[in-house]
């Protein structure tokens, strides 16, 4: 007998057998293929994965790459009346747009995100893990739906299940326990191990394994703060040199954590425990290790031999307006392509530190209402970065119950786009800022909507304060335990 959650793989798994069908035809007949997937890390491995497919078939296509279904995509389809659209990482929130302003074009959509609709449009085929009662926040991401299709067309493009493992720790859809991942990601681990491509280690968490210098990745480490050596290169050095004999040089340069023989990080293990331990801290060894993601064919010491490293590449090309150099680098090319995206990621950390410096200096560009917090970035933060400062800001948030919003004017719009993330707090509290953000957006004449988790909307600029008004009394109602409307969770 097969357990229900097999049943539901397996009717994922037919899903994306039918996309594949009609890709393949397509191709076959000659087709032309538009490809329009979203910016984000997850978007970005999306679209390298089906380019990398459909180049493979030697079809003729072209990939776009935005922040979300709108009409200015729906005009350019009318216009090029492509013979197949293909969604990758967003689309199931547009159904009805689509059918109301598409309904004879044939579009694939390959997304994780919720549905936002009960219409069936044989025309709209859509590989969706909410669809058959998957877990989209968590157990898969929009471009491992592009794999499981691109898996389909052909069993070669095994080859690319480390994208989609990228893709999915772009999502930090690695919640599961040690940050492993689970279901339909675990098979993509799985694949991705097969084929020779992937090891799976448990190493300590920090951030920068293979890029930073070690006492580097400890000096800056936030998340675990380590008192005494956070924030504290010499003391750092010598308790890596002195104390644990760990050398962090090797000749002139510096070693990183992934340079490190397996005795050594044994050793650098025992002793970050026994320091944490002498300061009287309650953290177990275990809660700063976790599994790593290691891509095995990819050169030592660049950021795409790790999976969260090359994650947070790909999503700075996209935020950067360069997603064509993250789809380059996930359908294979390395050398110049990777060079530039290096760049790109320096400019997009200078970008970040400048925001996060911005908000800091004055107490009115963070404010704390009744039952959120929101950062006032108008027209100093680039909309493409601002759901990456709020996901920062709120990791320091962790123990309030207030979700924080931020958002950033797009004056060619005139409208506001907003990116809000809930604390884990406020999560066990019931709070759920997909159906939120969707309310108190389509109640602005905007739009909204995500997970429950993050979610983001877009509305007037003249109904700013209005949407931030509801939403504060949206999330209030939830701590008190309301449902709000129905859900979309489909
Ligand atoms: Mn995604």
């Amino acid at each position: 007998m097969a357990t229900p959650q097999q049943t539901a793989i397996q009717q994922f798994l037919s899903q994306a057998d039918k996309a594949a069908k009609t890709i393949l035809e397509t191709a076959q007949k000659d087709g032309y293929i538009t490809v329009f997937s979203h910016l984000d890390a997850d978007g970005v491995a999306a679209a390298g994965i089906i380019g990398k497919a459909l180049f493979r078939l030697d079809a003729r296509f072209r990939i776009r790459v935005m922040q979300w279904v709108d009409e200015k995509i729906i005009n350019e389809i009318q216009a090029d009346k492509p013979q197949l659209v293909i969604m990758t990482d967003f689309g199931s929130g547009y159904l009805d747009l689509l059918n109301e302003k598409i309904p004879n074009i044939k579009v694939i959509i390959l997304d994780h995100h919720q549905i936002n609709s009960k219409i069936a449009n044989p025309n709209h085929i859509q590989v969706n893990p909410h669809l058959f009662g998957i877990d989209g926040a968590t157990d898969i991401s929009g471009s491992g739906v592009a794999y499981f299709a691109a898996k389909a067309i052909n069993p070669s493009n095994v080859d690319l299940a480390p994208i989609a493992l990228v893709g999915a720790l772009g999502d930090m859809q690695d919640k599961y326990e040690q940050r492993s991942m689970h279901n339909l990601n675990q098979i993509i681990v799985n694949d991705a191990v097969t084929a020779g491509l992937l090891r799976v280690d448990k190493d300590l968490m920090f951030f920068g394994r293979e890029t930073r210098p070690l006492y580097k990745m400890i000096v800056t480490t936030t998340n675990p703060f380590i008192p005494g050596l956070s924030g504290q290169e010499t003391e750092t050095i010598n308790f890596l040199e002195d104390t644990l004999k760990i050398p962090t040089k090797q000749g002139e340069k510096p070693r990183s954590l992934g340079d490190l023989t397996p005795e050594e990080k044994t050793r650098l293990c025992s002793g970050l425990a026994d320091y944490l331990m002498s300061k009287g801290l309650h953290l177990a060894v275990d809660d700063i290790i976790g599994y790593v993601y290691v891509l095995t064919k990819e050169e030592p010491n660049t950021a795409l031999r790790d999976g969260r490293e090359f994650a947070v590449l790909l999503n700075s090309t996209g935020r950067m307006d360069r997603p064509s150099l993250g789809i380059a680098i996930c359908m294979g090319d390395r050398k110049a392509a990777l060079e530039e995206a290096n760049k790109i990621l320096e400019d997009y950390r200078k970008n970040i530190n400048k925001y996060l410096g911005w908000v800091a200096e004055k107490p009115e560009r963070m404010r704390e209402l009744q039952n959120i917090y929101i950062i006032y970035g108008e027209n100093f933060i680039n909309e493409k970065i601002i759901g990456t400062v709020s996901s920062i800001i709120v990791s320091s948030l962790a123990n309030s119950e207030k979700p924080l919003l931020a958002f950033a004017n797009i004056e060619a719009e005139n409208a506001a786009k907003f990116s809000g993330r809930t604390t884990e707090a406020a999560l066990r509290k019931g709070i759920n800022l997909g159906d939120v953000m969707r309310l108190a957006s389509e109640a602005n004449g905007g739009k909204g909507g995500g997970h429950n988790i993050a979610a983001g909307a877009q509305v007037p600029l003249d109904k700013v304060e209005a949407f931030i008004a509801l939403v504060d009394e949206l999330v209030g109602r939830q701590l008190k335990g309301e449902k709000l409307g129905i859900s979309n969770n489909a």
